[in-house]
C-alpha cells in the first residue's frame, strides 16, 4: 500500500486589509493541526496569501503588483516553508506570480516533504473578463490580471506517488484531468475561489455552485482513477461570499471528506494511491479502450 495522509487546508476568508504575516501565521496554524493529524501533504487554496483581488477592478500597475509574489519564498511566506520542512510536510500553495521577466501568472508550487520546491504549475483556465463590466454584479477579473499559464499540465513523482496540480476553473473542465491521467496521475490537487452566486445569473446561488463544483471533481476522479483533493477559500471577503466544500475524493469518485463551516478548517484522509489501479487497468485503461481517432475536433477547436 502507498499511503499518503493527506490534509485539505481550507481557508476561510481573507479581508482585503490583513497582512501577509497575519494569513501566514494562520496557514502555519493549519499546518500543526496536519502534523499533529499525522499529514505528509498538505493543499492550501488558490491565491492563498491574499484576498481573491481579481473581484477589485484596478488601473495603476503599482497597486496591481502589491497582490504578487515577485518571489516565493519572499521574507514574508518564508515561515511557512520552514515550518513545512520542519514538520516533513509537502505542501500544494497557490499565489499569485509575477516572474522576473515581467509576467503574471495565478500559480501553485508543490513541495517535497524536505522542503524543496519540485513542481510549478500555472492556470491554463482563466475564467472572467478583461474590462470592468457594468452588467454583473461583481467583478471577476482574471482575465485582466493573469496570462494562461505556460507549462501545461505536467506530473511529479513524489511520497511513492505520481502528483499532478491544477487551479480552480482548470477543475471544470475534463481536459485539465485527461492530460494529467494520460500521464498516469494517482493525486491531483487544486485550490479554489469561487463565487456563491453567479455574477451574471443571482438565481444561481450556493446550492448550485456546490453541485457543479462536486460535478466536475467527482467525475475528474473517476473517469481519471486518480484522487482528487480541492481545497477552498471559503466565506465572506469583503461583503463576497465564496462556497466552501472542500473534498477529498477518491478514484471511485467518491467524497471520503468534506469541509463543514466556511473558515479556516482541516481535513485529513489517509489516500491510498494503490486504490487507482484498478480502474486505470480495467475500465479506464486509456491505451486499450480510448480511441483518438474521432478525438481530433478537441484540439482544432
Ligand atoms: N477562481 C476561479 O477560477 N473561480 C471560478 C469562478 C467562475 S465564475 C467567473 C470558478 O470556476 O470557480
Amino acid at each position: 500500500m502507498r499511503k499518503i495522509v493527506t490534509a485539505a487546508l481550507q481557508m476561510g476568508p481573507i479581508q482585503k486589509s490583513e497582512s501577509r504575516k497575519d494569513v501566514v501565521d494562520r496557514m502555519i496554524s493549519l499546518l500543526d493541526q496536519a502534523k499533529a493529524a499525522g499529514a505528509t501533504l498538505a493543499v492550501f487554496p488558490e491565491l492563498a496569501f491574499t484576498t481573491f483581488f481579481p473581484r477589485w477592478y484596478m488601473e495603476n500597475p503599482a497597486e496591481v503588483d502589491t497582490w504578487f509574489e515577485a518571489e516565493v519564498p519572499s521574507a514574508e511566506t518564508k515561515p511557512l516553508f520552514d515550518r513545512a520542512r520542519e514538520h516533513g510536510i509537502g505542501m500544494y500553495v497557490g499565489y499569485a506570480e509575477n516572474t522576473s521577466d515581467g509576467h503574471y501568472f495565478n500559480t501553485s508550487i508543490l513541495t517535497a516533504p524536505t522542503g524543496e520546491i519540485i513542481g510549478k504549475y500555472r492556470k491554463v483556465h482563466l475564467p472572467g473578463h478583461s474590462e470592468f463590466d457594468t452588467e454583473r454584479d461583481f467583478q471577476h477579473l482574471e482575465k485582466r490580471y493573469f496570462e494562461p499559464g505556460d507549462l501545461g499540465f505536467p506530473v511529479w513523482h513524489s511520497q511513492s506517488g505520481i502528483m499532478g496540480m491544477c487551479i480552480c476553473n482548470d477543475r471544470r473542465w475534463p481536459e485539465t484531468y485527461r492530460v494529467m491521467g494520460l500521464q498516469g496521475v494517482e493525486m491531483i490537487m487544486l485550490g479554489y475561489n469561487t463565487p456563491a452566486v453567479n455574477s451574471q445569473m443571482p438565481s444561481e446561488g450556493p446550492e448550485d455552485r456546490l453541485f457543479h463544483h462536486r460535478l466536475s471533481v467527482q467525475s475528474g476522479a473517476y473517469q481519471n482513477a486518480t484522487w482528487v483533493v480541492a481545497v477552498a477559500k471559503a466565506g465572506i471577503e469583503d461583503g463576497f461570499p465564496l462556497i466552501g466544500g472542500s473534498l477529498i475524493v477518491d478514484p471511485n469518485g467518491k467524497i471520503m471528506a468534506e469541509s463543514k463551516t466556511l473558515g479556516d478548517e482541516i481535513l485529513v484522509h489517509s489516500c491510498d494511491l494503490d486504490l487507482c489501479t484498478f480502474g486505470k487497468e480495467t475500465i479506464f485503461d486509456f491505451a486499450r479502450h480510448r480511441r483518438i481517432e474521432h478525438y481530433g475536433l478537441i484540439t482544432e477547436r
